[in-house]
């Protein structure tokens, strides 16, 4: 069988409900995955372009915290799939449907939708994370799963063991089968032949449909389990039945220049900026620009970025930055940075490895280095931020590795998120 006839055979449940607290303030008005990232794109454009581009195009997206910007985001960008072709992404908002309860946990947000994933009769079920930027061919794992009669298949990939404890870690046999998982263990154990490596499940999980299921009806009674994939269903499946680790080695694509599996959690400040950061490099390990593999949005219309002397004929100048449409960079430089849709710098302005999040304005002589911009922050004139950490603390949030992060609140800027 080939990898798209699996792929049309798949329904695709994408989680996205969850708050991504170590993003701190960035998360207090949306869901981690309607974070901006990449200049241009939200955190769930890279799942959401794997489903898609790997021909897994009926999807649900399960939404629970901060929804509001998410859904919009959805609607607007993502609604080009074609229902006639039995194509097409549904939002599935926690609205007490099956029970009194909210989503109690991600296996629980895959339960209350049973319903609307049987009702398209797919052979497959791939459970997804709308939280990382990663590019994936998911007919890869459908394939292997098929090919390994598996009842459920799991991705992994290789972490260092010192980062191990912040994931499922699993050992695996000889021929792939998982033979323990511990979600999130304390003492991770090293993979065998890698003392310094551990196996981690990447979220990303392929279930035969009536498996998937049975689990989840199993699950929904039981009176010990949190109704979690990660801390029950795996598990559970891994102790009583088939379950085999794919690895994403074999199945990322677009990088084949370098050879690397670029995947990033982008769960704290610092990952974040980072992680922003790496895209300014000439030849960053995600390749945006990567036409076998695009990765889809919401595009607004506007005109392009533009770059001017000011008055006082002072260069206003960008490099090896990502600047995104209608933003306007006049008498002002801007060296290793995001900026978004709509950014406007003004003069005598000074941008240094810094990420700017659309609707934002930068008064004359301002400075900004390794900072976070929140939307619709407006920076007055002269202010001075990522210079000096102490100062910088009273009034916004820096992180463990001197990342300054800024939103409209901080500034004292609330009103106009109202009232747009
Ligand atoms: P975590 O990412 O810590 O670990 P979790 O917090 O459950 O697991 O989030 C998984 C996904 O579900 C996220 O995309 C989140 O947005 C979403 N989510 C959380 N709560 C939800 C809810 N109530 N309704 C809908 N969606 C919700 C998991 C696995 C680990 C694995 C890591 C890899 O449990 O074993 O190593 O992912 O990142
Ligand atoms: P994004 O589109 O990136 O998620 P927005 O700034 O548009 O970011 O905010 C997301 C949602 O949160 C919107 O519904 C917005 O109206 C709401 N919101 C943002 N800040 C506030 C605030 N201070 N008070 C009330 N609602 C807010």
């Amino acid at each position: 069988m080939s990898a798209r006839h699996l792929t049309r055979a798949t329904f695709g449940i994408v989680l996205a409900g969850g708050r991504g607290s170590r993003l701190m303030q960035l998360t207090d008005w949306r869901a981690k995955p309607a974070v901006p990232f990449g200049g241009k794109f939200r955190i769930i454009d890279f799942t959401l372009s794997n489903c898609v581009n790997s021909g897994v195009r009926r999807i649900g997206v399960a939404t629970q915290y901060k929804a509001q910007s998410l859904i919009q985001h959805l609607q607007r960008g993502w609604s080009f799939l074609d229902g006639r072709f039995h194509e097409f992404i549904d939002i599935l908002p926690a609205q007490q449907q099956v029970s009194e309860d909210w989503y109690r946990g991600t296996a629980d947000a895959a339960y209350q939708n049973l319903g609307l994933i049987r009702r398209n009769r797919p052979k497959y079920v791939l459970v997804l994370s709308g939280d990382h930027v990663y590019k994936m061919d998911y007919g890869r794992i459908l394939l292997d799963h098929v090919q390994t009669q598996a009842d459920l298949t799991v991705a992994c990939m290789d972490v260092p063991l010192t980062e191990a404890s912040a994931f499922g870690i699993m050992d695996i046999g000889h021929d792939k089968r998982v033979s323990a998982f511990i979600e999130k263990p304390v003492h991770p154990s090293p993979l065998p032949h890698r003392p310094d490596r551990a196996l981690a499940n990447m979220g990303v999980y392929v279930f035969n449909a009536d498996f998937l299921y049975e689990q989840l009806i199993r699950d929904k009674d039981d009176p010990d389990s949190a109704h979690d994939f990660g801390r029950n269903v795996i598990p559970h499946c891994v102790r009583h039945h088939r379950v085999f680790a794919h690895s994403f080695a074999d199945s990322c694509v677009g990088m084949d220049s370098c050879g690397i599996s670029y995947w990033r959690d982008v769960g704290t400040i610092d990952a974040y900026w980072e992680a922003n950061m790496e895209l300014t490099k000439v030849t960053p390990e995600l390749n945006l620009y990567d036409e076998v593999w695009p990765i889809w949005t919401h595009q607004e219309q506007l005109p392009p970025a533009k770059f001017v002397f000011d008055d006082d004929g002072r260069r206003g100048m960008a490099v090896d930055s990502l600047v995104s449409g209608g933003t306007i960079i006049s008498g002002a430089t801007v060296h290793r940075s995001l900026l978004f849709s709509r950014v406007r710098v003004h003069s005598y302005a000074q941008i240094e490895d810094s990420v700017i999040l659309p609707d934002v304005d930068i008064g004359r002589h301002a400075k900004l280095r390794r900072v976070v911009l929140d939307k619709h922050c407006h920076i007055p004139e002269n202010m001075t931020i990522g210079y000096d950490a102490e100062t910088d603390r009273r009034r916004f949030h820096v992180s463990e590795h001197g990342i300054t992060l800024v939103t409209p609140e901080m500034l004292g800027q609330q009103a106009h998120h109202i009232i747009r």
